[in-house]
């Protein structure tokens, strides 16, 4: 087979492009992998802005296909850094030799099916190489969105996203500083900015849930005990709901008395541990009453922290369920308001109107700055599928197919688009877990199915419209037994205006998901046509 005509096309070199290539790689399949950045990393590539951390903690956020590397790999805090996470999968691509399939700096512009040679041809700039499978493996919050606001390129300063912050760092060494957007990157990034700028003023459209990560080293001792017991471990990850493992709920939040409550959410607030406070009680994320009792405890902290009671007010969310969006994990966002040379712009008293030459002007006035940043988040779910020009059997094309909302089956893939599959895409747990539990989840069972297929002789698969269908309905049937549709949030496509509002996520759990897929391939994959050209 030639350099351009492979067994399989991955797209993305993220920590789900490069197992894909390790697993296909071993089973015996020619793959290559076209990546847009420069390097490996995928979502941790591109957010390097300050204190990027992820809210999952290291020895749990980590591959567990190799013993050998999870007993190799030492991590050094509780919650890793984006460097250190970004080194452990630069450690990953070269330890298993995986780099040698990737193509770097180059964007998949289309694929587009043969349904006679049973063949996708993926084309890029420089290239189009023709492949019997086509996996997706580009990332849930990898399309990033700036504000929707007229006048950013009148700007006299630098503006940055947080989801491409430049490599070499950006100095905020006094300088006024202006930041949109308060969800999970702006509040890990405004107290490490602010305490560098001269002054900083925070745009806030919806203020969010945020906890203290208690980030500390990790202990020698908890290292040496996790990885004694990795294999013990990983297993009750994979049959959590969220990836996570943490005690079952087995009582509603309304039925234990208020300080016992309380007692409880202090604990997991001081463990730092976004699951445990979601998943305390049973009805957190169904019942509203039940759910109020852990946001009013966020709020309460809020009220202690931040000295000026109209700025804890404004930082306290009132429009949505605790949860629904996803939490936030910080070290000293809400006292950073406490500050001096910190402001907090609400924008929902005073919108946003426009970037000016010399800043940010609201309803009310104009805020000078000399540098901005945009930390206004990601066309999630679908915005990296929906960038590509994918076009199944008959030239339908998967964004005309997806207009009023993704459909998949298992989020897996898509009827009409044979051969494809989406890793974490949309209608599967993904974004609602760990999400490297989730990946080696989905790449195992994606290739577990091509080996099928190989082993039976048969050349391409494809769900049934029926089943999709099932599997849509019932994604929104669980959705709608949850609080997560009541919210304006990124799983919902409501921060992207003209986006279907949709729930994209399935919130049936980790563990009863994997076993549904398990029992699906065990029944033949039922709910699949496979099949032969011949
Ligand atoms: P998020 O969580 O989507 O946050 C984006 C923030 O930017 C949020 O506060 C938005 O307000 C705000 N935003 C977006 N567009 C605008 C406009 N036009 N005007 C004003 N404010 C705006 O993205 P993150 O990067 O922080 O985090 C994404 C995920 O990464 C996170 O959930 C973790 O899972 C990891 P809104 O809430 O939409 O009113």
């Amino acid at each position: 087979m030639s350099h351009n005509d492979v067994d399989a096309v991955i797209v993305g070199a993220g920590i789900a492009g490069l197992y894909q290539l390790y697993r296909l790689r071993n089973a015996g399949l020619s793959a290559r992998v076209f990546e847009t950045a420069d390097g490996v990393g995928g979502t941790w590539y591109w957010n390097r802005y300050p204190g990027a951390r992820c809210d999952v903690e290291s020895m749990a956020y980590s591959y567990s296909f190799s013993p050998e590397l999870e007993q190799e790999w030492v991590w050094t805090e509780k919650y890793p850094t984006q460097p250190e996470i970004l080194s452990y999968i630069e450690h990953v691509a070269d330890r298993f030799d995986l780099r040698k399939d990737i193509t770097f700096s180059t964007r998949v512009e289309s694929c587009v099916w043969d349904d006679t040679a049973g063949r996708w041809t993926v084309t890029t700039p420089s290239e189009a190489v023709t492949a019997q499978f086509v996996i997706m493996a580009t990332g849930c919050l990898s399309h990033s969105k700036a504000p929707e606001i007229p006048g950013a390129d009148r700007f006299r300063g630098p503006i940055h996203h947080t989801g491409h912050w430049p490599h070499e760092g950006v100095d905020l060494t006094g300088k006024r500083l202006a930041v949109i957007g308060t969800g999970s990157s702006g509040i890990q990034s405004i107290p490490i900015m602010a305490d560098q700028a001269a002054s900083t003023v925070v745009f806030q459209r919806t203020p969010n849930f945020s906890m203290p990560a208690g980030n500390r080293p990790l202990q020698e001792g908890e290292i040496s005990d996790m990885k004694g017991r990795y294999p013990e471990f990983r297993k009750a990850q994979r049959e959590s709901a969220f990836g996570v493992p943490v005690e079952h709920a087995t009582q509603s939040a309304l039925e234990v008395p208020a300080a016992e409550r309380t007692e409880r959410y202090q604990a997991a607030w001081e463990q730092g541990n976004l699951v445990a406070v979601l998943g305390a009680y049973t009805d957190t994320i169904t019942d509203a009453a039940a759910n109020d009792t852990a946001a009013q405890f966020v709020r309460d902290k809020i009220r202690e922290t931040v000295d000026d009671p109209a700025t804890a007010e404004k930082l306290s969310p009132r429009t949505f369920p605790f949860g629904t969006k996803r939490p936030c994990l910080d070290t000293g966002y809400y006292a950073t308001f406490n500050k001096p040379n910190v402001d907090l712009v609400d924008l929902r008293e005073t919108p946003l109107v426009e970037i000016t030459e010399n800043g940010v002007r609201t309803s009310e006035r104009e805020y000078e700055a000399d540098s901005i940043v945009f930390a206004t988040g990601f066309d999630a779910m679908t915005g990296a599928l929906n960038a590509i020009d994918i076009r199944g059997r008959d030239g339908v094309s998967l964004r005309d197919k997806w207009a009023d909302g993704p459909r998949t089956f298992l989020g897996l893939a898509v009827a009409g688009f044979p051969n494809l599959f989406t890793i974490t895409g949309p209608s599967s747990p993904s974004v609602l877990s760990n999400m490297i539990v989730s990946i080696e989840q989905h790449v195992d069972w994606v290739t577990d199915l091509i080996e099928h297929l190989r082993a039976n002789g048969l050349d391409r698969v494809e769900p049934t419209t029926a089943a999709e269908d099932e599997w849509v309905e019932h994604v929104r049937v669980v959705g709608d037994a949850t609080l997560f549709p009541t919210a304006d949030s990124w799983y919902m496509g409501s921060n992207v205006p003209g986006k279907p509002r949709v729930f994209m996520a399935y919130v049936g759990g980790v563990g009863p998901y994997r076993e549904q897929c398990d029992a699906i391939a065990a029944d033949g994959y039922r709910g699949f046509v496979l099949g032969s050209a011949a």
